[in-house]
């Protein structure tokens, strides 16, 4: 699963450390970290062999925004977009932090996963929930539902709250659950209000290794994206029926389709996507930009 890294063109001082389905992290000269959104895109665990143009862009213009934006809530990785020529536009300069081993998920909307485990036990990590919720189902209030990360490879599994104070500490543990549900608490008010919800989202944290923020809980990663969270347009939202993804309906709609020819239960990769999807999931991404940002994509 840790694929073989793109091969950026990047100076001397900048190496490789790593890859994740859609993203790349590399160290830099100054010993930061060089994390890059590519233009890859995945859907039912594979990365497609199809790039989505200025995908990593949008992600990266969107993560920024959102940091400027939860600055005075939380301290963030984010040092700079001073980075090379190859990955110009969608990459960020990070402080290095000991990152914590917990993916913390927010939900306010079930769905997905959560729809499963409510499904299962009346509750998701822990947090019971009132009978008769639907997919889709507003959730009496925002709930923390964190994972612990897996190996590469491997999906995460969710764990109580009492799990996440073994594994990290008391303090951690309630400073996680408390900002992340303060981030989420804002970020969907703000989506709002630009007639999206936020539905569900994922945070990672570290903590700070030296400078201003030594010993302090940061949030790192990309935030508040697609990728990262889902946003259903809020006009559109009927509970009780799976709502269409923001950003991958017509990708994955296609894939399933006679169309493609591609039998999703196969184990074989999927095929390339034809020019009109990328283009329409192209314009989705785009979309969420303008919509929450309020600016015009360039
Ligand atoms: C994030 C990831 C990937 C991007 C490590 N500020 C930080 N300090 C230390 N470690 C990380 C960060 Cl962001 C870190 N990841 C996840 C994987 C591309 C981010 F391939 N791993």
């Amino acid at each position: 699963m840790s694929m073989d890294p793109i091969p950026y063109d990047l100076p001397d001082g900048y190496t490789h450390i790593y890859s994740g389905k859609v993203r790349d992290l590399y160290t830099t000269p100054e010993d930061r970290l060089l994390f890059v959104a590519s233009d890859r895109i995945s859907a039912y665990d594979w990365v497609l062999p199809t790039l989505i143009p200025d995908k990593g862009r949008i992600l990266t213009e969107l993560s920024l925004w959102w940091f400027d934006l939860l600055e005075g809530v939380v301290p963030n990785h984010l040092r700079g977009t001073n980075v090379p020529s190859a990955v110009r536009g969608r990459a960020m300069i990070c402080d290095r932090l000991e990152m914590l081993p917990i993916e913390c998920v927010v939900r306010g909307y079930l769905t997905g996963s959560g729809l499963v485990d409510y499904r299962d036990a009346g509750s998701i990590c822990g947090v019971g929930l009132p009978p008769g919720l639907k997919d889709g189902s507003l959730l009496p209030k925002p709930i923390f539902t964190p994972a612990e990360k897996a190996p590469v490879g491997e999906h995460d599994r969710n764990v109580t709250f009492d799990e996440v104070m073994m594994l990290i500490g008391q303090e951690e543990a309630q400073e996680l659950k408390r900002l992340s549900l303060e981030i989420y608490r804002r970020a969907d008010a703000l989506s709002r209000e630009r007639g999206l919800i936020l539905a569900d989202t994922k945070f990672e944290f570290g903590i700070g290794l030296s400078g201003k923020y030594v010993g302090q809980v940061v949030l790192a990663d990309e935030v508040l994206t697609p990728d990262s969270s889902r946003f259903w347009p809020l006009l559109e939202w009927e509970p009780g029926q799976a709502q269409p993804s923001f950003d991958k309906q017509y990708v994955r709609d296609w894939l399933t389709s006679p169309e493609s020819g591609w039998d999703r239960a196969s184990d074989t990769p999927p095929p390339p996507l034809p020019d009109e999807v990328v283009e329409k999931t192209r314009a989705k991404y785009v979309e969420a930009y303008e919509r929450l940002t309020g600016e015009t994509f360039r």
